[in-house]
């Protein structure tokens, strides 16, 4: 989603505020521009249509000089993606202002605005706010009260950040609904909607709360104001994954890097989280173990490949804990009038910890009633998600660059097997089975490791999707929603249709469209559904389709004209699903970069969907 940069310095502020939309890149855009405020108490702003690249083409023929500037990409939402809609907007030559979010009441504002005269030059709701903040200002002539006056009347989400050449020393940033962090640097001052932009000035930052407002200043000056407009104190944090995060080293691309990690983060997700034979309750905050025990059903509430996760912790949360579980996608959820039965915990999962819809769903959830409590399974510390819900436990995936989800993915799933665990734990106390997932746990990272090992017998697979428009991916049991992720990255980075049904249902519809223009990938650990998956795949094979298994070394299936079989290393039936997601993430990798799509930044896709 769309991106925030902000700088207050001694410094010349252009370098920093590129680079910072530069690390912003990674989150999908389709527009970007830039609002610096001169020596002479000018605003000067450049725009353009595209990557940042051409916005840096620009700024090399005009550069924006000066020590305070705003900075934007832009994934629009109201209106096209043109340099006339890119933001900053203003309000005449006096107030500039980039916004990320939706304003709900823009169409009121904007006739009444337009009554008093203002005139609007773009399509976007956030020209209003440009508008309404310029009235506000003229009341008062303080920034700070206009914007404390302004955010009032807003309806809907946004992150904001404003310069007026009146207060020529000055940024104010306020956000509701979606995120904004403040970099704290030594004599200068930085906003950002997340801290990725930053790390090349501060690795120090303030995560705003709801309806903050913060006026930053020459001299590095903070101040944090909460939305009753009284003076706050809000902690600084320090960034610890580092710089280096953000680089794709020897990688061509983020994905390929961030499927390569796995093993690495998926070990620093269970650090200090497993006992001898048990999970310990510990992980999950120190009241945990007893809410544990009082929980009766579980609802997760998730989108797109987090949704995936939550599917498969369903299976294991209802063999492993007895507990009634049921999965949904937030954007439903959250429309729905749900019946909550007695001692429901209310889960999510995202990786930002900010998604738009997961976030309404915890608050819907929140403002219904009924629930024990909530539990968020989140990669981002002191986000939104983790804040507002009563417990969390957090993956260690580190930045997640490619808008494909990979590394976070499979870092939730060992989230939600340590949580299926703790749960087990407090109804029966330790047993094998909790023994036996566990030693599988530790084992985890070398079993990555021997699934990657299949990259290079993957990229040669690959030139048989190159040329596809459609494909179709099979599994059963934990390996349907393992399949609903195989087609979900498939679509999402090659473009080509992909589908995912459960093998059992091939017969129920989708087999009339199998035929030689239809491969077929399925996967098939050794479980007890392998002796069915098997028949369902020759439904698939006498119906001409070819087919590409993804089967356990001892699973026996020859390879035949037609029937593609890759073989993963034996592995503990609980922890498969994790495995399996490896090669169909290298899968769709690769036919990508054969189709020569735009892997980290697909086409109209956005990292931590911010908006609803
Ligand atoms: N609504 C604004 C900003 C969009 C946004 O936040 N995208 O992520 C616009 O359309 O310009």
């Amino acid at each position: 989603m769309c991106g925030i940069v902000g700088a207050v310095a001694s410094r010349q502020v252009q370098g920093i505020l590129l680079e910072g939309l530069k690390r912003l890149e990674y989150r999908g855009y389709d527009s970007a521009g830039m609002s610096v405020l001169s020596d002479e108490g000018r605003l000067n702003r450049q725009r353009a249509v595209g990557k940042v690249v051409a916005l840096e083409e620009k700024l090399e023929t005009a550069a924006l000089k000066g020590h305070l500037g705003i900075a934007h990409t832009r994934w629009a939402t109201h209106g096209r993606p043109t340099e006339q809609n890119a933001h900053p907007h203003q309000s005449g030559e006096s107030l500039a202002v980039v916004h990320n979010g939706i304003i709900e009441n823009y169409e009121t504002l904007k006739a009444e605005l337009e009554a008093q005269g203002y005139v609007f030059t773009s399509e976007t709701d956030t020209e209003v706010v440009a508008h309404l903040l310029a009235r506000e200002y003229n009341k008062s002539q303080d920034l700070l009260s206009a914007v404390q006056s302004a955010v009032i009347m807003l309806k809907g989400a946004y992150a904001i950040a404003v310069a007026h050449v009146g207060q020529p020393d000055q940024i104010i940033g306020a956000r509701k609904g979606s995120p904004l962090v403040v970099g704290a640097g030594i004599g200068e001052a930085f906003l950002a909607s997340d801290p990725l932009a930053l790390l090349q000035v501060t690795d120090r930052f303030i995560y705003l709360q709801e309806g903050d407002v913060v006026r930053l200043s020459q001299e590095g000056m903070i101040e944090v104001f909460d939305y009753e407009g009284q003076s706050a104190e809000r902690a600084i944090t320090v960034f610890e994954h580092g710089d280096g995060a953000i680089s794709k080293g020897n990688y061509r691309h983020f994905m390929l890097k961030e499927i390569h990690e796995q093993a690495q983060v998926v070990a620093a997700t269970l650090e200090g989280r497993l006992g001898e034979g048990h999970v310990l309750p510990r992980a999950f905050g120190a009241d945990a173990e007893a809410l544990l025990d009082r929980v009766k059903h579980i609802q997760i509430v998730a989108c797109g490949t987090s949704y995936h996760a939550g599917m498969v912790a369903r299976y294991w949360i209802e063999k492993l804990a007895g507990l009634p579980t049921q999965v949904e996608v937030a954007s439903e959820y959250r429309y729905r009038d749900v019946v909550v039965p007695d001692g429901t915990l209310f889960v999510t999962l995202s990786q930002s910890g900010e998604t738009a819809d997961t976030l309404a769903a915890l608050r819907y959830a929140a403002d219904k009633g009924g629930y024990l409590a909530s539990l968020a399974i989140c990669n981002v510390p002191g986000s939104t998600l983790v804040r507002e819900s009563d417990l969390s436990l957090m993956t260690q995936a580190g930045p997640e660059i490619g808008v494909a989800s990979t590394k976070a993915f499979t870092t939730q799933l060992v989230a939600m097997m340590l949580f299926t665990l703790a749960l087990r734990r407090v109804r029966q106390g330790d047993d094998p089975i909790q023994h036996q997932i566990v030693n599988a746990l530790r084992q985890l990272p070398q079993s990555i490791q021997q699934g990657l090992a299949l990259d290079g017998a993957i990229e040669k697979l690959s030139s048989a999707f190159a040329e596809k428009h459609h494909a179709l991916f099979l599994g059963r049991g934990t390996m349907f929603p393992i399949a609903l992720e195989g087609a979900l990255k498939l679509k999402e980075i090659s473009y080509i249709h992909a589908e995912a049904y459960p093998a059992g249902e091939l017969k129920h519809g989708p087999l009339a469209l199998v035929d030689s223009e239809m491969p077929v990938i399925a996967v098939a650990p050794n479980d007890e559904l392998l002796e069915k998956l098997k028949a369902n795949l020759q439904e698939v094979r006498a119906r001409g389709g070819e087919l590409f298994v993804f089967a356990d070394e001892n699973v026996s299936l020859a390879e035949s004209e037609g029937v593609h079989v890759l073989r993963l290393p034996a592995i503990d039936e609980y922890i498969a699903p994790i495995i399996y997601t490896l090669p169909l993430q290298l899968l769709s990798y690769h036919v990508a970069v054969l189709k020569g799509t735009d892997v980290d930044q697909p086409r109209n896709l956005a990292k931590s969907v911010t908006v609803e």
